[in-house]
Order: structure tokens, then sequence, then C-alpha cells
């Protein structure tokens, strides 16, 4: 066969983060013959480019490693409850080499364009070096939060100090003892930079738009007795995590709201606030996502814990979210972060009173004056989970545009692919499961779920997988249902797609699975075991 009709791959994976890795491991394993083209200069993905200070997991550690490999879980030691980025990187570093992947990688390379050549059944890529790669299945394992948004702000360039988006923070040490520093965004990334900047820096000024509630995660050393213990229940920690709607250890209280007394409640609530991680948000009573009144007394609860910690008065109000109620946007795990405010060298600007005007050259300009600094961190969020996608030019059968296909939303059937777009895979797909679970835990379940189904095609002679569209239209109005019950769909966020800075996203679309992992895998399961019903095999 000449080279236009025979893939130069069977695979090509692009993206070398937690997805990427995992996935070629399985390819290998599968004996095909798989590479993984990736932007950075070394594989890590999320905590490859997210250097930025105060970056770690609001995942357990220990529930957050790859659990495939028994000996990866017996030699790697976790030092904190909540690992730190260079921790995170240094593993993901370690993963790689202990099993011989970066052979199969390729960095600093960008893949722009992909297309789907129908005549051959196989994918056609370019890559800004000008190189154009084929390949029979192309697993999509960008990340579900790669494409980061910087404001729509005049004046942006114009700043003559250091700015950065956390995400794209410089790989060189940054000074910031003693300088004027600005964070622009109050997300789980900004909460996580102010906390650990306020007492290094001269002046830090946070510009916020909307609060979030954030509570506190509670990290600390991993001491070697728990270490011990840690590695001693690993099986009990993944099962535990298998078991959970999030894939955390952290799973709801059985009870309803309205079911116990209030005394009871201040009971659990308390308890949850000193808890470690996610409980605070995912141990509560079931009902609490669901029922406004359930929800708004929790979100009175946590309100008094952010008043008694913050000093000022006003502070603590403008700190508090009115917009909506807690654990209805994506949770900021912190540490120390309300206490921030109460330094002298920290303070808060409102955006909602005096919204910026523009950058300048020596700092933000707001309505009411101009704020000079030294430094601009945007800590503005991301375009969530179709944002990577959006970036290559994807193209289908008949050269059809998966962008103009997501224009309204995406469609998908399981995550897993959409129509129209044979051969493609896709890991952290919207709707799909792994992009509403801690993250590892979801990954593993898809890469095992498509790796099983290429194993499935090679033994049944089948080179061409593709969903029904009847079978994404009910997977769609499925994930719809599904989600309309939770407080969460009505809320903008990046779970919504909501983003301000982007053409067509300052709107609420469904984008993430809502019904838990254990349900989420159930499905996939009937639909294998069911000879992969929904999908066209040929
Ligand atoms: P998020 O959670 O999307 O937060 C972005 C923040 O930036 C949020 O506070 C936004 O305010 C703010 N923002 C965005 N654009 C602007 C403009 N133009 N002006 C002022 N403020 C703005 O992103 P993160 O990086 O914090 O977190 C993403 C995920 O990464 C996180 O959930 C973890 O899972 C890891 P808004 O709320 O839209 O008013």
């Amino acid at each position: 066969m000449s080279d236009l009709d025979h893939p130069q791959y069977d695979a090509i994976v692009i993206g070398a983060g937690v997805a990427g890795i995992y996935q070629l491991y399985k390819l290998l394993e599968l004996g095909l013959d798989a590479t993984v083209l990736e932007t950075g200069s070394g594989p890590g993905g999320t905590w490859y480019w997210n250097r930025y200070p105060g970056a770690r997991f609001d995942s357990e550690s220990y529930t957050y490693g790859y659990s495939f490999s028994k000996e990866l879980l017996e030699e790697w030691e976790w030092s904190e409850h909540f690992a730190g980025q260079p921790e995170t990187l240094r593993y993901l570093n370690h993963v790689v080499d202990k099993f011989d992947l970066r052979q199969h990688m390729q960095f600093d390379c960008q893949v722009n364009a992909a297309s789907y050549d129908e005549h051959n059944n196989l994918w056609r890529l370019t890559l800004d070096d000008g190189r154009e790669l084929t390949t029979r299945y192309l697993l999509a394992a960008m990340g579900m939060l790669s494409a980061a948004t910087m404001p729509k702000i005049e004046g942006i360039d114009d700043f003559q100090g250091g700015s950065w988006h956390t995400y794209h923070w410089p790989h060189e040490p940054v000074e910031l003892a003693g300088q004027r520093v600005a964070v622009i965004g109050t997300g789980a990334t900004g909460v996580q930079v102010i906390s650990e900047i306020a007492d290094q820096v001269g002046e830090l000024t946070v510009f916020q738009r909307r609060p979030n509630w954030c509570a506190p995660l509670h990290n600390g050393p991993i001491d070697p007795i728990d270490q011990a213990q840690i590695k001693a229940s690993y099986d009990e920690i993944f099962d535990i995590c298998r078991r959970t709607p999030g894939g955390f250890l952290h799973g709801p209280d059985p009870r309803k709201f309205h079911e116990v007394s209030e005394a009871e409640r201040l009971e659990l609530w308390e308890r949850l606030y000193e808890a470690r991680g996610f409980s605070v948000w995912m141990s509560n009573f079931v009902d609490v996502g669901i029922r406004p009144e359930a929800n708004a007394s929790y979100s009175a609860f946590i309100a008094d814990k952010i008043r008694q910690r913050v000093h000022d008065a006003d502070t603590a109000e403008l700190l508090i979210p009115k917009d909506h109620g807690f654990g209805t946007r994506r949770v900021p795990l912190e540490t120390r972060y309300y206490e921030a405010y109460n330094r002298d060298n920290v303070h808060l600007v409102d955006l909602n009173a005096t919204p910026i005007e523009r950058i300048t050259q020596n700092g933000i300009q707001t309505t009411a004056r101009e704020y000079q600094f030294d430094i601009i961190i945007y800590a503005t969020g991301f375009d969530a989970i179709t944002g990577a996608f959006d970036r290559i030019d994807f193209r289908g059968v008949g050269g059809a545009a998966l962008r103009d296909q997501w224009k309204d939303g995406p469609n998908t059937f399981l995550g897993m692919q959409t129509s129209g777009f044979p051969n493609l895979l896709m890991l952290s797909g919207p709707l799909g499961g792994s992009v509403s679970t801690n993250y590892p835990r979801g990954i593993e379940t898809a890469v095992d779920w498509i790796s099983e189904l290429l194993a499935y095609m090679r033994a049944n002679g089948h080179e061409r997988v593709e969903p029904l569209p009847s079978a994404e239209a009910e997977w769609l109005q499925r994930v719809d249902e599904m989600y309309s019950f939770q407080l969460a769909s009505k809320v903008k966020s990046w779970f919504t797609g909501y983003n301000s800075n982007v053409e067509g996203r300052d709107r609420i679309r469904t984008l993430i699975w809502p019904g838990g992992a254990p349900r989420y895998r159930e499905h996939l399961e009937r639909v294998a075991s069911n000879g992969y019903e929904g999908f066209a095999l040929s």
C-alpha cells in the first residue's frame, strides 16, 4: 500500500497529560504503534503548565495517582495530603520513565488541524512545524481546562511590567518580594494564588467580579505512619472512589436536609467544615445541591464562617456570593484565603462597583482610579472542555467542521465520540463522565473502556467506529434531564460552559455528565456488553 492510504500510526494521542500518559501505556500494551503529540516541552499537561504559586491538588494525593500498577503505588510516596504542582509534575515524569513511555512522545509540537480521510479511513494531522502525520485512530487527550482565556480588556499589551495568565506562568522563578501585584479572577486558581502570595509580595490588590464559596483544604504533611497506612489501604481507597459520585473519598450523607433536626444539621456541617478536602462539598445531605431551601440554609452557614474569618465587615460581605448557592459552582479549597484579607497589604476591588476600563502602561484603570503595579496575574480561567477541541481544526466526514457541529452545544455519545467523526475518541469529551469526576479516576475509566473497544474491534475485524446519531440524541436528552434537577445547571460557571471572554460562550450549555461516576460506568458497561450498542462498527 502507498503512504497515502496506509496510516503511519495505528494511534495518535494528542496531549501528554494525565489522560495521554495512561492512554499511551494501554495502546502499547495492546501492541499498537502509537505516539503522543504534546505542545509542551515535557509531559504533565495541567501540571506541566500551571506553575503559578500555590498550584496544588484539591483531590487527596493518594486518590489522584494512577491505580493500574501496584508497584507504582508501592514505590511512590506523596509528601502531603494535597500535593503541590512540582511534586505532581515529578510524579507524572516518574510514571513516564518507569514505563518507558518518553520514547513514544513528541514534544514542542502543536496540532493545528486533523481531517478524516473517508476513502482511506484514516486521520491526517497537520502540525505547526509543517509535518503531516496519519493515523487510524485519533485520541483526543487535550485536557478539559487547557484552553486558557485572557479577559477581553483593552490595553493588555500596553502594560510594561510582568503579566501572565496563571496557566502560562513562567518556568523561571518570578521575584515577588516587595512587588505591587494585581490578581484578576477569584476562581479556584485565583484563590490559590492569593492565599500563597499575600505574605510574600509588597502590596496585593485583588480584582473580583464574582466571589466564590471557598472552604478550608486542611492540608498537611503525610507522616510515616500515615504513609504506611495509605499504602496498606490502596485497594480500599480506590474502592471508595469507585463508589462515590465524584470519584473521591467523600460520598454524600444519605439523609435529606428536612429529615434531621437543626442541631443535627449543624453538627454535620461543623464537622464538614473541619474535614479534609471536598467533604465540605460532597459529604453533605443528598439534597443540598437540588433543593433551594436546603442549599440556602447551608450557604448561610458558610457565609457566617466567612464573616467570622474576615475582620472587616464590608470586605466579608463582598467575599460572600449573593448570586449563587454553595456548591453550584466549583468550590475553591483554600488555606488561609479569607485571612489574607485581614492583612494591611491586601486590598479587594469590587469590579461590580468599579469595573476595569483598561490596562495601562503602569497598571489597571478602573472607573474610580488608576492602580499602579509591577505584576498583573490573570487568573481568568478557561474555555472549558470544548475549548481545546476548538483550537484544532477537526474535520470529519465530508469536511464538516467540529467547531460548527458544536456551535450551539456539543453532541456526543457517552462523551466518547461525536457523530461524523469516525475513529476520533475523546478522553475528556463533553457530556462524558471523566470531566465531572476526580480526574484520574474518570480518566482510568475512559482509557480502559476505549482500550477495550479497540481490542474488541481488532478481534472482530473492525476498523471504523462512530456513534449513531440516535444514540447521541438520546444521550444528550438523558444528560440534560438529569442536569436540570441540579441547582448548578442554572448557574454561570465553567461547569455550564460559560465564559464571558469567548465569543459565543456567554450563555449556559450542557457540558458534563451530572449523574455520578458509578452510574456513568453502568452505561459504559451496558453499551460494551451489548456489542457496543449505539455505535456503528465496520
Ligand atoms: P474559573 O473558575 O473559571 O475562574 C475565573 C475567574 O476569573 C472568575 O473569578 C471570573 O469571574 C474571573 N474573570 C474572568 N474573566 C474576567 C474578566 N474579564 N474580568 C474580571 N474577572 C474575570 O477559572 P480557574 O482557573 O480559577 O479555575 C478553573 C479550574 O481549574 C478549577 O475549577 C479547578 O478545577 C482547576 P466570574 O466568576 O466569571 O465573574
